[in-house]
């Protein structure tokens, strides 16, 4: 009995997994592979802010696979780097799976190293080396290795290539506590340890079990032929190693290995020290750590960090010399990608590619989508003139279910889902190419003179897609103050449900050039809101830092990928909804109910911004979703049987434009802000984009009466 409980206690088939690395790697990509869930994916760094779990079952065992953001270092400069050292060390995580960029090798191995000082079982991942082998660089993988005495694996990880090997290492490394085949005697040249039959075999049938404290049963490889620095430093580190080691009854419960402890008292980890400062006898090594700071800096005349940071990248390079194998030393010319970054961050030419990128998102967009709008309309106006003729126009169901609910359906998918699907197809090449740090790099200028990091541009350029995600995406900000004016700014762009509003009106009956104009007013509103929060709010703006990664031909499968997922989005939230409403307003019309809303909203409405009565209740339908304004006036204008150059006029559409485009972020986007910020916030947004609209949309109305008064 008592043996049962024993193993009942100490065994189990669950592993999990964390995936760690620096920004813009591949993590994201090896985590939606593997857990079959849509992480956001692109070429920037930054995209992944909260860490994200995800599950599969792979030969017998049930993973548990956290994604977590890009980080540089192991340090205590973000509250990021904190999270995702103590998650890493904390009992929650069996395995690292450290993702590597084969394309920048070294600075992803500056953080290898203080993974590695973290003495938890560990994978390398080293990702996209298709990239690398199309510069006709190759790595050596068995001498990697047999450097850090632990897997190694190439990966490919938009092909899916490699990315289950992680799960067999990782079951190899659980089940049996070892590092790897390679180092326990087994022959590894003629068992081939990838192949899946021999897993099971091994596992699946007789499956063998996980240890419970996978950590502490690991037998983690000695390497510290590669981990220690110069002699002077090394003999400091040790001899603090002992006197922790010493205290290991008080510092066992932080999980951090007394070396790892050692080296960032050395290098003044905050976080660190308050564990020390909790007892006497930690007091007095951080003390003697002071002692030999001043040293090992006086004798180096240099910063601790810095002293220890090349300490490691002299080994880093040893390391990298001894294991890229360069294939053809043929002269290198400039690559396309170089060719290409050299253009995009020009001082002229980067600006024009900007416009042109900005117009051809739209070109592309409303050419693809009015052409297939135009026959989705057609088939809708053939098919209703078929059921007028059977079952009468003036008949309440047909009103009902055909106009409201099936108009609905073909308003919806015609009217607004063939914009939104080319729409989110060049944003995600946008951020799969590479292109919107660029955008970031250009834009910086204009940006701060607003208060912000040129980085905002990226939210503000996903904006256009939607809101939602991008407001989401503001966390990127350095500061508080910087998020909260980038959050605000953001909300102000119009996305591509605004857009449908703009161009089906505006755009069809009154011509590109009134778009245009609807633009301006619109930047122009960003640009002086952003220069009045950052008068109004303390603190300066931060200075860009902001890693460029090379242009990649983007990924297909990817780009293919993340629209389905937005569009689906789309789909299920908000198609639903125009059904729904739409036959819900066939209803109010039958019993002649929105008259009573439309009267209340009068005074705003037809007083202040001269619009029909009619549109009041479509502005606060506005509010859940943007393109409902449009999509449910052009419903009644049709079960009116009135086109809407009969409902609006040319004036009017320019005003409802651009009441839609400016007034209160849609109700998705008010709950971000205040994930994001607080409600108060959130609030203080909405009410002053609701004041804004209401005085230019007055603004425009009233000077018109007067100018056609003249
Ligand atoms: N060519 C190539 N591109 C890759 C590979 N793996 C990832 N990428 C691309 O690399 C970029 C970054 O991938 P992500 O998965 O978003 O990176 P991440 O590590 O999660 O980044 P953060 O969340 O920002 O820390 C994307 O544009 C991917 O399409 C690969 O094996 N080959
Ligand atoms: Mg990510």
């Amino acid at each position: 009995m008592k043996m049962n409980n024993e193993r009942e206690v100490k065994y189990k088939d669950t592993i999990n997994i964390a995936l760690a690395g620096n920004p813009n790697v591949g993590k994201s990509v090896i985590f939606n592979q593997l857990t079959g869930l849509s992480q956001t994916i692109g070429n920037w760094p930054g995209k992944t802010v909260e860490r994200m779990e995800g599950h599969l079952d792979f030969l017998g065992y049930h993973f548990n696979i956290v994604d977590l953001p890009g980080i540089y270092s192991l340090s205590t400069y973000s509250l990021e780097e904190i999270v995702s050292r103590e998650y890493i060390v904390s009992d929650e995580v069996d395995i690292i799976i450290n993702v590597i960029d084969a394309t920048n090798l070294e600075r992803n191995l500056f953080f290898t190293f203080q993974l590695l000082e973290l003495k938890v079982p560990m994978i390398l991942a080293i990702n996209q080396m298709d990239v690398l082998r199309r510069r006709n660089i190759d790595l050596d993988f068995e001498e990697l290795e047999k450097i850090f005495k632990l897997p190694v694996l190439p990966l490919v990880a938009v092909h899916g290539t490699g990315v289950h090997q992680l799960l067999e290492e990782a079951i190899e490394m659980v089940v049996y506590r070892r590092a790897h085949m390679h180092f326990n005697g087994s022959e590894p040249e003629e068992c081939d340890h990838h192949a899946h039959d021999y897993y099971r075999e091994e596992h699946v049938h007789g499956k063998a079990d996980v240890c419970n404290s996978i950590k502490e049963d690991f037998d983690f490889p000695d390497l510290s032929d590669i981990l220690s620095f110069g002699k002077e430093i090394e003999e400091k580190v040790q001899d603090l190693t002992q006197r922790i080691d010493a205290l290991s009854d008080y510092f066992a419960k932080y999980n951090y290995p007394s070396r790892f402890l050692a080296v960032k008292i050395l290098e003044r980890d905050e976080e660190i020290i308050k564990i020390f400062k909790e007892i006497k006898e930690g007091n007095d090594i951080l003390k003697l750590a002071d002692k030999y700071r001043e040293e090992l800096e006086d004798y180096h005349g240099e910063d601790i960090n810095t002293i220890i940071s090349s300490e490691i990248y002299s080994d880093i390079l040893k390391i990298t010399d001894k294991v890229m194998i360069q294939e053809v030393k043929e002269k290198r010319t400039r690559s396309i990608a170089e060719k290409i970054d050299h253009l995009t961050t020009h001082s002229f030419w980067g600006y024009v590619i900007l416009v042109l990128v900005i117009f051809g998102i739209y070109a592309f967009t409303f050419t693809v989508g009015d052409f297939l709008g135009g026959m989705i309309n057609e088939l809708y106006v053939h098919l209703s003139d078929r059921i007028y003729a059977i079952y009468g126009e003036d008949n309440s169901w047909v009103n009902l279910l055909w106009d409201g609910g099936v108009g609905g359906f073909f308003g919806a998918v015609g009217g607004v889902l063939v914009y939104v699907i080319p729409f989110f197809l060049v944003i995600e090449l946008l951020q799969d190419s590479g292109y919107l740090p660029r955008a970031a790099f250009l834009m910086d200028r204009v940006m701060h003179s607003i208060g912000v990091h040129g980085k905002t541009i990226i939210p503000m350029i996903l904006g256009f897609g939607c809101n939602v995600p991008a407001c989401a995406g503001c966390r990127i900000m350095e500061t508080e103050r910087e998020k909260k004016i980038s959050i605000a700014l953001t909300s102000l762009i119009p996305c591509a449900a605004v857009m449908t509003v703009v161009l089906g009106l505006v755009g069809r009956y009154l011509g590109l050039g009134w778009v245009l104009f609807l633009f301006m007013i619109n930047f122009s509103v960003i640009l002086i809101i952003g220069r009045i929060l950052n008068k109004v709010m303390p603190g300066e703006s931060t200075e860009l830092i902001m890693e460029m990664h090379e242009f990649r031909v983007p990924n297909y499968g990817v780009i293919f990928k993340q629209t389905w997922v937005r569009s689906k989005e789309f789909v299920y939230k908000a198609l639903p909804l125009i059904i729904v409403l739409g036959i819900f307003l066939e209803i109010l019309l039958i019993f002649n109910a929105l008259e009573p809303i439309n009267v209340f909203l009068s005074p705003i409405t037809v007083f202040w911004l001269g619009l029909p009565l009619i549109t009041g209740v479509f502005l606060i339908y506005g509010i859940l979703r943007k393109e409902l304004t449009l999509v449910l006036l052009a419903l009644l204008a049709n079960s009116l049987g009135l086109t809407l150059v009969e409902v609006l006029t040319p004036i009017q559409m320019i005003v409802f434009c651009l009441v839609t485009m400016l007034y209160v972020p849609c109700f998705a986007t008010i709950v971000i802000i205040a994930k994001q910020t607080n409600w108060k916030y959130a609030i203080q947004i909405s009410s002053m984009e609701i004041a804004v609209a209401l005085l230019i949309g007055g603004l425009i109305h009233f000077g018109y009466m007067f100018l056609t008064s003249m």
